[in-house]
């Protein structure tokens, strides 16, 4: 959590200096990334959309494949084949097609079918997700969708675009699902780990709604403070999960400064070559 913190913050800086086109941050959505990457394990091919920076690097994408993208650099940035991350989808819930016609297609040449789908609350507007869940759902796929619901679809609050929560929405397509905060790593991880499980057993899609925050604009081009009360700013960094789940694991005893200093290092030295490729 805290190296893609770092990460995400040198590209932030590098947007502002014109190094980059556009960021779209994850800050604020570390513990749901984390939790759910290393719940369902390194076995699934991961469909992305645009801001799981911290799965990218959990799947081994390294920090400069990572920004290559938002340079202009290539249209993806790390081999898809290899890591079994597939590119970034900036056109809304189109990966979640994807995902589904990539897991069927795989068991029907009897290989590895398990598919994890990210999407975000705005993208299950898209009628592609709708489709996504009904084809997932009779065609029994191996798909588990990880919805994380930041609260907005840029400026567009939640309530304005559903009546249900994304969960509740999963089960009127026949497919099972769950609910997690996304402040807490563990909880996450534990919803995860279970949803895989179901998955793999049943051979059946999931959803696993995660509720975070975002805590920046939507992307380097968004104004935030226009259109979010600074309340609501303000109450989203105060339950920021990476100084939270920090102070947990300091305060159980599990970790010390001298860990904390180590990681900082590291995170100094990966935004130095970052800057060095960059900016
Ligand atoms: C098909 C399509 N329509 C509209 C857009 C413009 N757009 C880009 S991001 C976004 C909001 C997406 O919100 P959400 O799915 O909640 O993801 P978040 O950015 O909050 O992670 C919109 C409307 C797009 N990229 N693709
Ligand atoms: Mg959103």
């Amino acid at each position: 959590m805290l190296v893609a913190r770092g990460i995400d913050e040198e590209a932030r800086q590098l947007q502002k200096q014109g190094a980059l086109d556009l960021w779209l941050s994850c800050q604020g959505q570390e513990a749901a990334q984390v939790g759910s990457a290393l719940g369902v394990g390194p076995g699934p091919t991961v469909f992305p959309s645009y801001r799981e920076h911290a799965v990218a690097l959990l799947r081994g994408v390294t920090p400069a494949e990572l920004l290559a993208q938002w340079a202009g650099r290539t249209f993806c940035g790390w081999d898809p084949r290899k890591l079994r991350f597939f590119p970034y989808t900036l056109v809304l819930a189109a990966q979640t097609l994807h995902g589904v016609g990539y897991s069927v297609g795989q068991r029907l040449q009897g290989r590895e079918d398990f598919v994890v789908v990210y999407m975000g609350d705005g993208a299950t507007s898209e009628g592609d997700m709708s489709e996504a869940m009904n084809l997932a759902a009779v065609e029994s796929a191996s798909v588990l969708f990880v919805c994380q619901n930041n609260g907005w679809a840029i400026s567009k609050p939640t309530e304005e675009q559903m009546r249900t929560s994304v969960a509740e929405r999963a089960r009127g397509f026949g497919i099972e699902s769950a609910w997690v905060s996304g402040q807490d790593p563990e909880a996450v991880f534990s919803a995860c780990f279970r949803a895989a499980a179901h998955v793999r057993g049943e051979r059946a899609p999931y959803v696993v709604e995660i509720q975070v925050g975002r805590i920046h604009g939507h992307s380097t081009s968004d104004a935030q403070e226009v259109y979010r009360s600074p309340e609501d700013i303000a109450r989203t960094r105060a339950a920021d999960p990476v100084p939270a789940y920090a102070a947990r694991l300091s305060g159980l005893g599990l970790v010390d400064t001298a860990w904390f200093d180590a990681v900082d290092a590291e995170v100094g030295e990966l935004r130095e070559r970052l800057m060095k490729e960059y900016a």
